[in-house]
């Protein structure tokens, strides 16, 4: 792209699409013009973006009509399951951050530090995937590369913000005595609750599939074995992350750190002895994942436990789908 892109930003005014914006300005992204879209509800808001106001547009069939490069998505499943092939029939170039596309063989699904090149085979939809898979893949790609997975069993302790503001208000409510429930079926804040999206046959949450499902695309190999157990926990921001994962090769514990401080997007946060090892509190509000508590796992042949956190709402999410449309306009 030679002239600076036409941007969209759908869904700007939840709690995802008002990071996208923050994101946006923060990085600079170049643009020509900026529309900001959303549903009737929001329309008629006005949104400042770089000093600048923005009347938010209600997203219609139309809305992409203007010439619009790219549009950052973040309304939902059903918005864009209805709206992104229309922007796509356009010439728009959608980068979508719900559940809707991102196992459909025909879309990329992308982590930039992981498969950026997957971009390129991009038919108008690019996928941003989800936020547990997002951190875990920055963590796990290097790994791959060097030693082979065998087979990863995730475990998650995910935030409320990943439930947008109504996650947000029942933990806050339930801090202050009220165990009203808007986002979950259980009071969140004194609970642990193993159940993140819905229900499926097999037993598992659609969360847990996502992460099995997502981490084979991601790294384009069908035969590792992958597991999870996904679960809310009373925490606002960042989702933290337990991974075991068994290696085809033999490594040195040192060297897996080692690889770890050295990998793109990581911070290694390692020293016990001090008690330091990522924490969400810390990690929110900041790009990187964050990665500490490497150790053996000695019950299998090349084991390792790890601990892992990252801002749901920023890489996991708005930050992720910037780089992506960084990628498209390099
Ligand atoms: O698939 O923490 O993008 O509730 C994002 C938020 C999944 C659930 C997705 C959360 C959703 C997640």
């Amino acid at each position: 792209m030679n002239k600076k892109p036409n941007l969209a930003v759908v869904g700007a005014t939840g709690v995802v699409g008002t990071t996208f914006l923050k994101v946006l300005e923060e990085r600079d992204f170049p643009f020509e013009n900026l529309y900001i879209m959303a549903s009737a509800k929001s329309a008629g808001k006005t949104v400042t973006f770089k000093g600048k106001d923005y009347i938010v547009e209600e997203l219609n069939e139309h809305s992409f009509d203007k010439d619009i490069d790219i549009a950052l998505f973040s309304a939902g499943g059903s918005v864009s399951a209805k709206f992104a092939p229309i922007a796509a029939e356009h010439g728009v170039t959608v980068v979508d951050n719900s559940s809707q596309w991102r196992m459909d063989p025909s879309v990329p699904l992308v982590v930039p530090e992981v498969n950026p090149g997957d971009v390129e085979w991009n038919k108008g939809i690019i996928a941003n995937p989800n936020c547990s898979t997002i951190q875990a893949m920055v963590v796990l790609k290097p790994i791959y590369d060097k030693y082979g997975i065998k087979r990863v069993i995730y475990s998650t302790y995910q935030a409320v913000s990943g439930s947008g503001v109504k996650g947000i208000s029942d933990l806050k409510n339930g801090m202050e005595g009220n165990d009203t429930t808007n986002a979950y079926p259980h009071p969140i804040c004194g609970n642990c609750l193993p159940h993140i999206d819905v229900f499926i046959d097999n037993g598992y949450t659609k969360e847990e599939m996502k992460m099995i499902n997502e981490t084979k695309k991601i790294l384009g190999d069908e035969n590792i074995k992958v597991t999870a157990t996904t679960v809310r926990v009373p925490v606002f921001d960042s989702h933290s992350e337990s991974i075991n994962i068994e290696t085809e090769k033999p490594f040195e514990i040192e060297d897996i750190r080692d690889l770890m401080a050295s990998s793109p997007g990581v911070i290694l946060q390692d020293d016990p002895a001090n008690n330091v090892y990522p924490l969400a509190r810390s990690a929110a509000g900041t790009d990187p994942v964050y990665v500490g508590r490497i150790r053996r796992d000695d019950t299998v042949e090349n084991g390792i436990n790890l601990w892992c956190v990252a801002d749901n709402i920023r890489k996991g999410a708005a930050t992720n789908t910037v780089q992506i449309a960084e990628l498209l306009i390099k």
